[in-house]
């Protein structure tokens, strides 16, 4: 019998240790497909791409100077400042504009701030425009978007310095609860198709209001609603909310966390394109069967935040009425009524 050459013998351990590792990587492979997986479908390793993205832009690390916050004495104990869903209660004293205004800046964070004025509202715009120019988001990125059927008739009015007014050309509706009410529709397609190419984030107001304080990047968040003036301390009883089973707007008496005003709302583009879209969509869906809400868009707003939590609430001092007075929880009334005279501006109500 013929001896195995050396050289013969190298080959087959050779080949033996080859199929054994072989197999042995196939398993770890089969064991692991996701982090195959994962190595192939990812392009860059994001923790590089985002340190190089921070070396390139020469990050500035800025001191800023402000007393520590104090874990065992909060600023205010007179109010709720969170929501069981962990939602901020924006309060004044429970936070810090320069803070604030440090890391917004840092973000060059663009602001769209929506009003209506449509027929006689027209005669709102100029206080509301030049309170706004003192006290809304002062020294940010604004665009003023103003819908009105009465371009010819907005004012003229100096804009500070990366701040813009566009007029928005809208025909009024003839019933004024459309006129509210439509506010969704347009706000949700001008969204669509303008805003989210402009801004960042979305402020919804009404017009019939002036500014009196600050109101600043401490109500941004991904979306915000108000505490309605005349109902941030009553009972989910009182709250007047729709009742009507046959409304998509129903919020039964065992329901509801707070009563949202419907003049101020807001948040990222897309998170405002959902509030809108939804509240037009169960406008419609109710306008089919023939009923409208008890408080129009109100009402719509209500029942979306009772199931889409607001991120972030904003207390009543960003929506006051003077005719609820001056309760020692409001320190601030940073944005009022205008004292509407019913029967001129109006014409039925
Ligand atoms: C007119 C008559 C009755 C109700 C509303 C209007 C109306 C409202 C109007 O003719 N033109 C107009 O632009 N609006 C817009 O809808 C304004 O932006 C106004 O602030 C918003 C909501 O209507 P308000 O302010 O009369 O509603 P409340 O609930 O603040 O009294
Ligand atoms: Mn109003």
């Amino acid at each position: 019998m013929e001896r195995l050459r050396p050289s013969r013998c190298f080959f087959v351990v050779f080949c033996c240790i080859l199929v054994f590792f072989c197999s042995l990587s196939w398993y770890n492979m089969k064991e692991s497909r996701w982090h195959l997986r994962a190595m192939f479908s990812c392009d860059q390793h994001p923790v590089e791409s985002t340190i190089s993205s921070l070396i390139e832009n020469n990050v500035r690390l800025d001191r800023i100077l402000y007393p520590k916050p104090e874990t065992l004495k909060p600023p205010r104990t007179d109010v709720l400042t969170i929501a069981p869903w962990l939602a901020p209660i924006i309060w004044n004293g429970i936070f810090n504009s320069d803070i604030l205004n440090a890391q917004f800046h840092k973000r060059g964070v663009r602001i769209g701030l929506t009003t209506f004025a449509i027929k006689k509202y027209v005669r709102f715009m100029k206080d509301f425009l030049e309170t706004a120019e003192k006290f809304f988001m002062v020294g940010h990125k604004v665009n003023y978007y103003i819908f009105t059927d009465r371009a010819h008739e907005i004012p003229n009015i100096t804009i500070g310095e990366g701040r813009h007014i566009h007029i928005i050309n809208v025909t009024g509706y003839q019933r004024w609860q459309d006129v509210t009410m439509r506010r969704m529709q347009m706000i949700r397609d001008e969204t669509y198709s303008r805003f989210i190419n402009e801004v960042d984030y979305l402020v919804c107001v009404d017009v019939d209001m002036r500014f009196y304080g600050s109101v600043g990047v401490e109500i941004l968040g991904d979306v915000f609603g108000t505490l309605h003036p005349g109902f941030f301390g009553a009972s989910r009883q009182q709250f007047t909310y729709d009742r009507n089973p046959k409304s998509v707007a129903c919020i039964p008496v065992d329901e509801g966390d707070f009563y949202y005003a419907g003049g101020y709302f807001g948040g990222k583009i897309e998170e405002v394109y959902k509030l809108t879209n939804f509240c037009h969509s169960a406008m419609m869906t109710d306008k089919a069967i023939g009923i409208e809400a008890l408080w129009h868009d109100e009402s719509y707003l209500n029942k979306y935040f009772l199931y889409y939590k607001p991120t972030k609430i904003l207390s009543p001092e960003y929506v006051w009425n003077n005719y609820y007075g001056s309760p020692a929880a409001v320190q601030i009334k940073r944005f009022v009524g205008v004292d509407k005279n019913y029967d001129e501006v109006r014409f039925r109500r």
